[in-house]
């Protein structure tokens, strides 16, 4: 009967051991259904590359080799303008920077040191072109600065425009008087043989007689459009 109560004990301790278990276990905390916590946006790491491709249009080349306009403003240089030894009335062609005797308010032009005492009297400054440059529908513009002691001369000193070409030769235009003291414009349009394919283009300062005048001349914004 003594083990008989002993058993009905120890069953009853486990009976509450085991209830109690239970009741922790169901105690359990179940986790909430968290949002995670990092929703920030990311960030693009320094030094990433952007998108930084350009289109660039590209221009179909003409069938001309010679530019829409070319023009010769004398900033820094001479740009391949030179005193041209078949006229003897140029002593020396050099670079001006002195804006007082810059056409139109531009820096730099030629200075053209003249003497026309000499046996020829005429004088060139020229420009040569290889390739040859096409000329046809265009005008070659340059501006000539006239000292008033060289304006005043009668008759007087004129200028003129002259091209070379291998087919048609020397032909010249657009002569102007230089009676008129200060800038002078002169200007040409050429046309005829010869025209499409010009190797030199010439500025030049002469008189038919007598030969009477030394002194310095300008020459500056050449431009053949
Ligand atoms: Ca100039």
């Amino acid at each position: 009967m003594k083990k008989i109560m002993m058993m009905m004990i120890a069953i009853g301790i486990m009976a509450i051991y085991v209830l109690s278990n239970g009741c922790q276990k169901g105690n359990t905390v179940t986790p909430a259904n968290e949002t995670p916590a990092n929703t920030s946006t990311p960030t693009v790491p320094a030094g990433t590359p952007t998108n930084t491709f350009t289109y660039t249009a590209t221009k179909t080349p003409t069938a001309t080799n010679t530019p829409d306009i070319i023009s010769y403003h004398f900033t820094t240089d001479l740009e391949g303008w030179v005193r041209d030894p078949r006229g003897q009335g140029f002593l020396d062609v050099t670079y001006n920077s002195d804006p007082a005797y810059s056409a139109l308010g531009t820096t730099g032009s030629a200075q053209v040191i003249c003497d026309f005492y000499s046996p020829l009297n005429i004088g060139l400054m020229s420009k040569n072109y290889s390739p040859t440059i096409n000329l046809t529908g265009k005008t070659i513009k340059a501006y000539i600065y006239v000292p008033a002691d060289l304006a005043a001369l009668s008759p007087s000193y004129y200028a003129d425009i002259e091209i070379h070409s291998l087919e048609g030769s020397y032909q010249f235009g657009g002569t102007i008087d230089l009676n008129t003291a200060g800038w002078n414009l002169i200007q040409w349009a050429p046309t005829g043989v010869g025209v499409d394919a010009v190797d030199t283009v010439s500025i030049l300062v002469g008189r038919t007689n007598p030969n009477d005048w030394s002194g310095i001349i300008y020459i500056d914004e050449i431009s053949i459009e």
